[in-house]
């Protein structure tokens, strides 16, 4: 099921940085059908990956039939195309990346996983815990890990309480430049900047500038609360590569909703 073409995948998520889309998809909150449909209402309208996962009631009995749902879609919307002239069969080669609470929420049918030390947590347990827990289970499924310095910035939200973050406020500037630093020092490639899924405020541009200032090297992620294209184009002219959404594809239950919406989104942060 794992797209061929995607076998280094962070060259894939570089060559896209810049202006692109990620929705997220959280198993906790929909079925792996409606988890499908969605992704592909979204790769029609433009996103370049999916990422599987959530702060909390996630496992691999909801995680895994997610992944293999999506995989299982996009190859058959990748097979339509190859039936049709007029389309484009890679534009269905994105990939499905684990984005985990936690070493039981995982999927061998994931193509790479982000593969993160939640930076700011006050535990040891997300700082490289969970992490030692489920390295030796992505070794042997081969799904290619992505180191990431996760980083939560307030509100911070569930994900802020769940991880037991040390929220980095919109004036800590400084701070979270030398989070983009120790990140880059520790040979990551991708920095996530989060506010909390469904934050009533986004990541202050300010801050998205200090860690774009910090580090060039960086994959530069941003999420939480991003509800329209002109918050996700004011992350990304403040430095983002990929601007993540959880809630807004939520709160579609109509597939053709949620790609109109999508596609509004994605013209305007790519503008
Ligand atoms: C959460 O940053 C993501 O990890 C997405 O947040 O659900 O607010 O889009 P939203």
């Amino acid at each position: 099921m794992r797209p061929t073409s995607h076998t280094d995948i962070i060259s894939y998520v570089r060559a896209h940085s810049g202006h692109s889309h990620v929705i997220l998809i959280d198993p906790d909150d929909a079925s792996p059908d409606v988890a499908a449909q969605r992704c592909i209402a979204a790769v029609a309208a433009g996103s370049k990956m999916i990422f599987v996962g959530g702060s909390s009631g996630t496992d691999e009995d909801n995680v895994h039939p997610t992944v293999v749902a999506i995989q299982e879609a996009l190859e058959l919307c990748k097979w339509n195309s190859s039936q049709d002239a007029g389309l484009s069969e890679n534009a269905w080669e994105v990939p499905v990346v684990l984005f985990p609470q936690g070493a039981a929420a995982l999927s061998p049918s994931a193509d790479a996983i982000t593969f993160m030390m939640l930076m700011n947590s006050t535990n040891p347990e997300f700082l490289v815990g969970e992490q030692v827990r489920g390295a030796p289970y992505i070794r042997k499924a081969g799904v290619e890990p992505m180191g990431m310095g996760y980083v939560i910035c307030a509100p911070g939200g569930k994900a802020g309480e769940v991880g037991q973050a040390k929220l980095i406020e919109a004036d800590q500037t400084d701070l979270v430049a030398a989070y983009a630093m120790c990140a880059e020092s520790y040979g990551f490639s991708i920095l996530y900047l989060e506010a909390g899924s469904g934050a009533e405020t986004p990541v202050h541009p300010n801050l998205i500038r200090a860690a774009r200032a910090a580090s060039d090297k960086l994959v530069l992620l941003v999420g939480g609360g991003i509800r329209d294209g002109a918050t996700a184009k004011a992350a990304r002219d403040a430095g983002a590569d990929w601007i993540v959404t959880g809630n807004l594809c939520e709160e579609f239950s109509n597939a053709h909703e949620l790609q109109t919406t999508l596609e509004t989104f994605i013209k305007e942060l790519e503008s």
